[in-house]
């Protein structure tokens, strides 16, 4: 049975929900949205859809002042790719979705030409475990998109606790609106890189039968509130892990170590740490 060891990690959901009446998603607060998984603001969560090369996906921009009034907003590419193999475009289903919301909600929306193929379409969402799954459109009056000036797209009717996905495709959007939202958020940590610290594939025991495993590991903040040294789940874990038999997955056989993270880390270049 071939063992290995991994990095593996702690960081789950907290925090309580929030009614919000009135809610407003502005786009103010630039997103990096070079993680294809980029939230659009706090609450939020994203269904990646991609083809099988990494170019083969929706492009997204955060634009700090094309926004309504100036302001930040997200530009959104084409929902498809072309295959070359098949020379045929192939549809994406990328969403941005929304918290659970209720009653009329409205979204801003313009074209990024006047010649885009641009439109935005709603879907109800709802969550399976840990990932989404694309529920029936929903329908509104179409109110015509313009490349000069944004357009105010208006649902009706919306029932409690209705998760939406936004399909958008080459247009700005900003301004989401919802009569009320129920805005959770959460904690999350994402291991961006690890380095080990060997220098060939092989590590000498000591004497006592018992060896060091050093690594470099870049970590980030992923989810919507800032993280303090010593909080639950604030950690790294080094894990022995087995293969599951008749998979090409492995499971956490045992944790060897737990690591909590320590102190700020707000100096993004130097956010790194070894032990
Ligand atoms: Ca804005």
């Amino acid at each position: 049975m071939k063992k290995l060891f991994l990095l593996n990690m702690l960081a789950a959901l907290a925090l309580g929900a929030s009614a919000q009446g009135g809610y407003k998603a502005d786009f103010n607060t630039a997103v990096d949205v070079s993680d294809p998984a980029f939230k659009p603001a706090p609450g939020w969560s994203h269904q990646v859809s991609t083809g099988s090369y990494s170019s083969q996906k929706v492009t997204y921009t955060y634009v700090s002042d094309n926004g309504v009034d100036g302001t930040g907003c997200i530009q959104v590419g084409d929902q498809f790719y072309h295959d070359w193999w098949e020379d045929a475009d192939v549809e994406l289903n990328d969403l941005l979705i929304t918290p659970a919301v209720s009653g009329t909600v409205t979204l801003q929306a313009m074209k990024t030409s006047s010649t885009s193929n641009s439109s935005v379409k709603f879907y109800k969402m709802t969550r399976e475990g840990s990932s989404w799954v694309m529920g029936e459109e929903i329908a509104y009056v179409d109110p015509g998109l313009m490349s000069i000036d944004y357009t105010e797209i208006e649902l009706t009717g919306i029932a409690a606790d209705t998760y939406i996905g936004i399909r958008a495709q080459n247009v700005y959007i900003d301004d989401f609106t919802a009569t009320t939202a129920n805005v959770v958020l959460q904690r999350a940590l994402t291991i961006t890189s690890v380095v080990p610290a060997i220098a060939d594939q092989n590590i000498d025991c000591d004497e006592n039968n018992q060896f060091e495993v050093k690594a470099t590991v870049k970590v980030k903040n992923s989810g919507d509130l800032d993280l303090t040294s010593g909080e639950e789940g604030y950690n790294l874990q080094i894990a022995l892990m087995k293969p599951v038999e008749g998979t090409m997955d492995y499971e956490v056989e045992r944790i060897l170590s737990t690591q909590a993270i320590t102190p700020t880390w707000p100096l993004a270049p130097r956010a790194m740490k070894s032990w």
